[in-house]
């Protein structure tokens, strides 16, 4: 069994024990009350970050509850580990079965090892720099082969998220952002994307695994954060996707810095122009949000 399954048996033992009645799982308190955590969050990451740090006491960590306990994230040429014990705590406290181990790699800056684990419905995706992506172990992602023609985006479904930041400003320009993603295309709307519809999962990570599998076509959310995408993009990447800064600038097609908080995901298809054409037609609609982070020491870049 691997790390995150040992960790993901923790999670599925805490939500059984609550819906039988026999456990408890405190929800505690932060200041943003739409950001939860619970003691689990806690308990997972110490699991995982000391059987990393067993097995290999030089590498790094960053991990959601050790950054939300004070500590300073720096992220350097060494190995680092980058690890979200819940992504989807919202799911996890509401027994919704869209939760995930989140567990990273980084090598000289660049994310090279992803594994995302739900234990709700049994399902590990795993992926490894140039070695391809994974389900269980043993079956190829996208699961679409070959993968569906990216076509325009109103052939497309989209998945999105709310997210934490629940300031008038930031709710407004996303809700104008999804009512045009929906919209009807008009000689009045000509921006309106008039798409297939909209998903939202509750996780980031598990958002960027169905980008992988090729069961949503797009992903974009502003205001996560490194550890929710580390493993996922490295997942989406070795299934043949892409993932950009999810900004409006629609020059920027390098692959997005996991610290930038803005991520635009596009599944595989057979041609990088058709899946830039998507990002580009995403960027007429993504508005400018700004999702601030104080500067990481070690920079940001490889
Ligand atoms: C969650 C993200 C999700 C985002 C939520 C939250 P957490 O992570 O994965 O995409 O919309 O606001 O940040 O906090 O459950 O690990």
């Amino acid at each position: 069994m691997s790390q995150a399954q040992e960790a993901g048996a923790i999670i599925k033992d805490a939500v059984d024990s609550r819906m039988s009645g026999t456990g408890s799982n405190i929800e505690l308190k932060k200041e943003n009350p739409t950001d939860l955590v619970t003691e689990t969050d806690k308990a997972v990451e110490e699991f995982i970050k000391e059987r990393l740090f067993n097995t290999y006491p030089d590498h790094k960590f960053i991990g959601e509850e050790t950054f939300a306990g004070g500590a300073k994230t720096e992220f350097t040429h060494h190995p680092t580990w980058i690890v979200d014990p819940i992504d989807g705590t919202t799911n996890f406290i509401h027994g919704y079965p869209f939760v995930a181990v989140s567990i990273g790699f980084t090598l000289n800056k660049i994310p090279t090892i992803g594994v995302v684990f739900n234990p709700l419905l049994n399902e590990l995706y795993s992926a490894a720099k140039g070695k391809g992506a994974y389900l269980n172990k043993t079956r190829k992602l996208p699961l679409f082969n070959p993968p569906q023609p990216l076509i325009d985006l109103s052939h497309c479904l989209i998945a999105t998220e709310a997210g934490s930041d629940r300031s008038k400003l930031v709710i407004d320009a996303k809700v104008a952002a999804i009512h045009d993603m929906l919209r009807k295309k008009t000689p009045e709307t000509p921006f309106a994307a008039e798409s297939h519809s909209i998903r939202t999962t509750g996780s980031a990570a598990l958002n960027l695994c169905n980008v992988a599998k090729g069961i949503v076509d797009v992903y974009w959310e502003v205001g996560c954060w490194e550890w929710d995408v580390a493993a996922g993009m490295v997942i989406v990447e070795e299934s043949g996707g892409i993932v950009l800064e999810g900004h409006n600038d629609k020059q920027d097609i390098e692959t997005a810095n996991i610290f930038c908080r803005k991520y635009l995901a596009i599944r595989a298809a057979l041609d990088r122009s058709s899946q830039l054409h998507i990002a580009s037609q995403m960027r007429d609609l993504i508005p400018t949000i700004d999702a601030p982070r104080a500067p990481v020491p070690g920079g940001y870049n490889a």
